[in-house]
């Protein structure tokens, strides 16, 4: 007779066995088309396993981490679209425990990408005390391969590092820009994101020093993994580059102890759980 799973004493749930560093069920390179167009409701039907909000539990296993996808947002629903329907048969062949959190900015004002990402983090954790694990994802950047795996480190990590808009190669040195993770606790010590980054441009770079400046290395997989399509596209009405970035990103060492996450201040206006992802609409306000 086979035998019978373990019980947790005082319970009639399974003990499941730690999730597996390299996860069974992976299938390396994946064709990544933006083509035809994609409803919303045949993702829903792809996905039946995700619950309400874009939650998912591995049915068995038990993951270290508890990840939050967290992704800046205002005006992208068809990449949104294609971006669910990659990316949840993926994190779910990676065997995680995940919830998506679309950070909706509210109104016309200039857009800050590194503002919104600090709102994901502190209402993840509203939502779920658990999450110890950050994944910042651009809603426009899909993985080319899920051994890219969307989990955290002993270092913040740099996911999207070979983008096929930059020609498959990291762009510079110390770039940080696209997809990140970082663990609660790394980022907590860089004192999360800068607030005061309006416009396009700077902000990963500003989060790449508060890294370095507190002793931190990035992480990033094989140049041949972390391979990624950019769905096209125009520049956005109301992000357009920010002039002051150059001069910002010389002075982090002087603004991070007093801007970010410690410092952030926005209205939730709404949270709305969706089949497969939570939408925050917030007021992050407008630049001085
Ligand atoms: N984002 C939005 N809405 C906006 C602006 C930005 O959702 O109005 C989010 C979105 O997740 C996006 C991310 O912020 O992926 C980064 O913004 P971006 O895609 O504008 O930045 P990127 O560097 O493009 O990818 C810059 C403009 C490129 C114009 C190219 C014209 N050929």
């Amino acid at each position: 007779l086979p035998e019978a799973p373990s019980v947790r004493p005082g319970s009639t749930a399974p003990i499941l066995p730690p999730c597996p560093d390299s996860p069974p069920g992976l299938v390396g390179r994946l064709l990544i088309e933006f083509t035809s167009p994609m409803p919303l409701e045949r993702v829903q039907r792809e996905n039946p396993g995700v619950l309400l909000g874009g939650r998912y539990t591995p049915p068995d296993c038990t993951p270290a981490q508890t990840v939050a996808v967290i992704i800046p947002f205002r005006h992208r629903e068809h990449h949104l679209r294609y971006w669910l329907h990659y990316l949840h048969p993926i994190l779910r062949r990676q065997r995680l425990r995940y919830g998506i959190y679309v950070i909706n900015q509210h109104g016309e004002d200039t857009f800050n990408r590194a503002k919104l990402l600090n709102v994901g983090f502190l209402e993840a954790l509203k939502e779920d005390a658990t999450y110890d694990c950050f994944i910042f994802s651009d809603v426009d950047l899909v993985p080319m391969d899920d051994r890219n795996l969307y989990h955290c480190g002993d270092q913040p990590r740099h996911f999207a590092i070979a983008v096929d808009k930059f020609g498959f190669r990291l762009p510079y040195a110390g770039y940080f820009g696209g997809v990140s993770g970082l663990s609660k606790a790394q980022f907590l010590r860089i004192n999360g994101f800068p607030n005061e980054y309006w416009g396009w441009g700077g902000e990963d770079d500003d989060i790449f020093n508060r890294i370095s400046l507190t002793g931190m290395k990035i992480s990033r997989p094989d140049i041949r993994i972390g391979r990624y399509r950019m769905i096209k596209h125009d520049r956005d009405k109301h992000n357009e580059p920010n002039p002051q970035r150059f001069t910002k990103i010389q002075n982090t060492i002087l603004t991070m102890k007093q801007d970010g996450i410690g410092s952030v201040r926005y209205q939730v206006l709404e949270v709305s759980r969706q089949p497969l992802f939570t939408n925050i609409t917030v007021d992050i306000g407008r630049p001085p």
